[in-house]
């Protein structure tokens, strides 16, 4: 993890001792005699959620809470951070959307160590790029429903920009969630097993039994919005509203726009902006009715308004990425084409499909070479009857073309691929190390959906 040395010291040591855990890694042992307590402590613990007053609910979290506490650091700050893994199953925390070293980054696949069971870890690292990033568990769950993103392993990390345009009265931060998922069986051709869910949530509460968001009339808020789902998109609309789009995945869009509806492949952020022009009481929550009645919405409450929340369907809903970009003319002649091919093989029925790029199951998939410095054109080819929000560490790509439509100016770190189609995005190869590429659905990245980039040892580097 730390290589950094600013991240050793006696201090964190002597802690480590007292707290009887001590992951046998080089960074614990090399103590320095200059102390300095780690900027943050996550503890990976068993958690039990209220999201209805009185229904109990166990899962795992951070801090007693899930999802975990909200990480607020300056752009190019250091920033260190303890995680103490208090359960009995090695676990791993993977910083999302963060260009960090890969030894830090939360992959055991790249080379991060993993948190052994009541074991402790630090990670040291640049924070950046600015925006809207989160934490989260990246272990394999395979069969078991009570591991990595099914569980409440998840929090916001918000990197300030070192000038933020400030321009909003108040910020509120959403995570979209499921809970208590249990095996099912696939609407559709072949009866193979997919993950369906009881429980459902924004933050840590069930539509109707959190605080509401309170807003006066006239003020703009700032809505920093994630879908922490394991496995399944989310449409969301807020009753009497619009969304002003300003960011995806944390980083700002070439044309803000004004949208009813917003849809978020898991992992996927957005950041909109809403003036709050519209006294009433709303539900700001999940399109589908199911899922809003049974919890993935929360109140928002004007001042001095009384009554009960009212919700109304968006009237559009269309969604797209390239109506937050520019019309993506730019010359792209430079780019090195890399085609991923994405297919689905059926199994047998009551059991998972498997996932193949290029051919290939993880951890059987072919590396994928890249060299610093060099210009990507990575062609995400979904061959299969499934959307997949398919993401990229380490790294920030750019949308080239969505669907047979060019854009440029909408950067990403997921994107959701439909159904038979194709996304293309531009990558640039500025941050050495293997990286990891993998579809964000948990069950697809588990049974085969994954793969590696690798950068070419430069000679003479
Ligand atoms: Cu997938």
């Amino acid at each position: 993890m730390s290589c950094d040395r600013r991240g050793m010291n006696r201090r964190h040591f002597l802690q480590s001792l007292g707290a009887g855990v001590i992951a046998p890694t080089p960074r614990f042992t090399a103590a320095h005699p200059e102390a300095t307590p780690a900027d943050y402590t996550l503890r990976i613990q068993p958690v039990t959620l209220e999201l209805t007053p009185k229904v109990h609910f166990k899962t795992t979290g951070y801090n007693g809470t899930a999802p975990g506490p909200i990480l607020k650091v300056p752009e190019g700050k250091t920033v260190s951070i303890d995680v103490f893994n208090e359960t009995d199953a090695t676990d791993i925390v993977h910083w999302h959307g963060l260009e960090i070293p890969s030894n830090v980054d939360g992959s055991v696949e790249e080379g991060t160590p993993p948190v052994r069971a009541h074991g402790s870890a630090r990670y040291t690292f640049v924070a950046k790029p600015s925006g809207t990033r989160w934490y989260h568990s990246h272990m394999p769950a395979g069969r078991n429903l009570n591991r990595a993103t099914y569980t409440g392993q998840f929090g916001f990390f918000y990197i300030q920009p070192k000038n933020e345009p400030g321009d909003y009265d108040a910020e509120f931060f959403l995570a979209f969630k499921e809970w208590d998922p249990f095996w099912t069986t696939m609407v559709g051709t072949g009866d193979s097993l997919d993950v369906g869910y009881k429980r459902f949530s924004v933050n840590d509460r069930s539509l109707g039994f959190g605080e509401p968001i309170r807003v006066k009339r006239g003020q703009r808020i700032m809505l920093r919005m994630l879908n922490a789902s394991a496995t399944l998109f989310r449409r969301i609309g807020f009753a009497g509203h619009r969304f002003r789009v300003v960011a995806l995945d944390g980083n700002a869009v070439a044309s803000p726009q004004e949208v009813d509806l917003l849809e978020l492949g898991p992992a996927e952020r957005v950041d909109a902006q809403v003036t709050m022009d519209a006294p009433g009481i709303w539900i700001l929550g999940a399109v589908d009715n199911h899922d809003r009645e049974a919890g993935m919405g929360i109140v928002v409450e004007y001042a001095g308004q009384t009554g009960s929340p009212v919700w109304r369907a968006p009237s559009r809903k269309a969604w797209s990425y390239p109506v937050f970009g520019t019309n993506g003319q730019e010359q792209t002649a430079d780019l090195t084409p890399i085609p991923l091919v994405f297919r689905k093989r059926f199994i047998s029925s009551h059991w998972q499909d498997k996932w193949t790029v290029n051919g290939k199951e993880f951890p059987h998939t072919d590396p994928i070479e890249v060299s610093t410095g060099r210009r990507y054109r990575l062609i995400f080819d979904n061959q299969s009857d499934e959307a997949h929000p398919i993401h990229l560490h380490r790294h920030t790509f750019e949308l080239l073309n969505v669907g047979g439509q060019p854009t440029r100016g909408v950067r990403k770190d997921v994107v959701t691929v439909a159904a038979k189609s194709q996304v293309e995005v531009e990558l640039l190869a500025d941050n050495p190390g293997p990286t990891l590429f993998h579809c964000h659905n948990q069950m697809h990245m588990d049974f085969g959906f994954m793969a590696l980039f690798q950068y070419a040892q430069n000679p003479g580097s």
